[in-house]
């Protein structure tokens, strides 16, 4: 048998994209309140007030230098539809979807904590109408027998220390996010025990993730620096209410292939793939790698650190390995190469391998190299966290959604995490592909992109009555589970 007896299947969702409930039970706005949907190739804008009280609208991946003063505030606007507020309603359907991981045989679920629902503007204070909502929550998983898993911040935060502290740059991040850590640690000290800091830390930027005006590398490392100093001190806090707790950080990773064997293409892609472990060594070698220093040096980024920084680093190292694949890319020094879409980034266009309808590489042979490259230099447990296949499902007049090329592609990368198991010796925990119960896509905020076993009527001009129904996908999976992955 491949996967130990208490391998943690499941399925995996995000506040901002799948809760709701945006201005209800007390939360606070968080960034991503102002966001609006987008598509494919069509940007999602963040919609803000400047100080002379004009609106103005800004892509969330453009460099906001220069574009949205630090004195902007965020700002919701009456006809304007923004997708994150109703999401797919998890916040009045929780029970329902959570009998439905139930039924799959779900053994966890990843989900992310709201920070603005537990902390309204980030500060010091506590609303307890969120607190006792992820009680429910959790109190429902373990109804289930399915264990939360935890992501304590992902990809959104109260918009208040986005506006007035220029997020992630004011080092006094820290104590709020610390703050709000200690909040979660002890209440849910018997109820939670796997949790992640800050999802695909390797990708923060920008406005809506971290509350940063200014994108410049400058500017964001030293966000960066605050970010791993936090996560360092939570980790380590976590560990003290809760010996018992396994906190993990959590990495995009996608993997990088030289585009020929010439060696300036591999050391392209080595260069590439170090904008991951350099994520991977600080949070779990505990320092920063000699080449990153370098990069500084020579960048002139200068990070301001207080004298005990780098030992909080050294002692607050992760327990495991937490990571997104959804695809590799391919590195090349040629700039005539043809370029395709990828997780958040621009690579080369694999000639062997084919893409999703929204250019992502599909490569499920690119998991097993992902797990042996992360294995082999970390020796920590791993845990697949997000994987899955992004596609624009259609629903059948009785209510049914064929979705075979989901099976496929999940079946291909189960496959290759048994090899890597089976053959390699790797140590796994765990696999939660992305968005079990549709979810709005992150990338593009549309409904059309979905990922889930189970299709919610929800669609992208807001219509829809957010009720669920189960796809092919569904039933394949639930035998999956009970096979312990034996039959794929
Ligand atoms: C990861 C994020 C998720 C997510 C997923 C799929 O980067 O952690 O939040 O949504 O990618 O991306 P998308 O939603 O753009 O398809």
């Amino acid at each position: 048998m491949s996967f130990n007896q208490d391998f943690l299947w499941g399925g995996a969702t995000a506040a901002n994209q799948h809760e709701g409930g945006y201005q209800e039970g007390g939360r606070g706005l968080s960034t991503f309140d102002a966001v609006t949907g987008g598509g494919y190739k069509v940007p999602r804008l963040v919609t803000y007030k400047n100080v002379d009280g004009s609106i103005g609208k800004v892509p969330v991946d453009s460099t906001m230098t220069g574009q949205v003063p630090v004195h902007t505030t965020g700002t919701i606007l009456e006809d304007t539809f923004y997708p994150s507020h109703n999401a797919t309603d998890f916040y009045h359907h929780y029970k329902e979807d959570i009998a439905l991981m139930g039924e799959m045989g779900f053994k966890c679920f990843r989900m992310s904590i709201s920070w603005s629902r537990i902390c309204p503007d980030g500060r010091y204070q506590v609303n307890e109408e969120g607190l006792a909502f992820y009680d429910a929550v959790f109190d429902e998983l373990h109804k289930y027998g399915i264990e939360p898993v935890v992501t304590i911040n992902h990809f959104d935060m109260p918009m208040y220390l986005a506006d007035h502290y220029d997020g992630w740059s004011s080092r006094k991040l820290i104590d709020f996010f610390l703050f709000y850590a200690r909040t979660i640690f002890t209440r849910y000290k018997d109820k939670v025990k796997y949790w992640m800091t800050f999802n695909e830390i390797n990708v923060l930027s920008g406005w809506c993730q971290i509350g940063v005006h200014d994108n410049s590398p400058q500017n964001l490392y030293q966000a960066h620096h605050h970010i791993f100093v936090a996560s360092a001190r939570a980790i380590q806090l976590g560990h003290e209410i809760n010996p018992e707790n396994k906190i993990g950080m959590m990495v995009a990773y996608t993997p990088s292939y030289p585009m020929t064997c010439k060696p300036e293409d591999v050391l392209e892609a080595l260069q590439f793939n170090r904008q991951k472990t350099f994520y991977m060594d600080v949070q779990c070698k505990g320092y920063y790698p000699e080449y990153k220093q370098k990069e500084f040096e020579r960048e002139h980024i200068v990070i301001k650190m207080e004298d005990k920084d780098l030992e909080t680093i050294q002692a607050g190292t992760v327990d495991f390995i937490g990571f997104s694949y959804y695809m590799s890319t391919v590195s090349s020094t040629d700039p005539d190469v043809e370029r395709t879409e990828g997780n958040q980034f621009l690579g080369c266009k694999n000639p062997y391998l084919t893409t999703s309808d929204w250019g992502w590489t599909v490569d499920p042979l690119g998991l097993r190299i992902a797990l042996n490259q992360i294995y082999d230099q970390y020796h920590l447990p791993m845990f697949v966290v997000e994987n899955g296949l992004g596609a624009p499902d259609q629903m059948e007049e009785d209510g049914s959604v064929h979705d075979s090329y989901r099976e496929e592609y999940l079946r291909n990368h189960i496959k290759a995490m048994k090899d890597a198991v089976d053959l390699d010796g790797v140590d796994l925990m765990g696999y939660t592909p992305w968005g079990c119960i549709d979810i709005v896509s992150a990338g593009t905020g549309e409904m059309k992109k979905r990922y889930g076993f189970v299709y919610v009527e929800r669609y992208d001009d807001g219509t829809g009555d957010f009720s669920r129904r189960k796809k092919d996908s569904f039933y394949w999976y639930k035998h999956v589970i009970e096979t312990n992955g034996e039959e794929i």
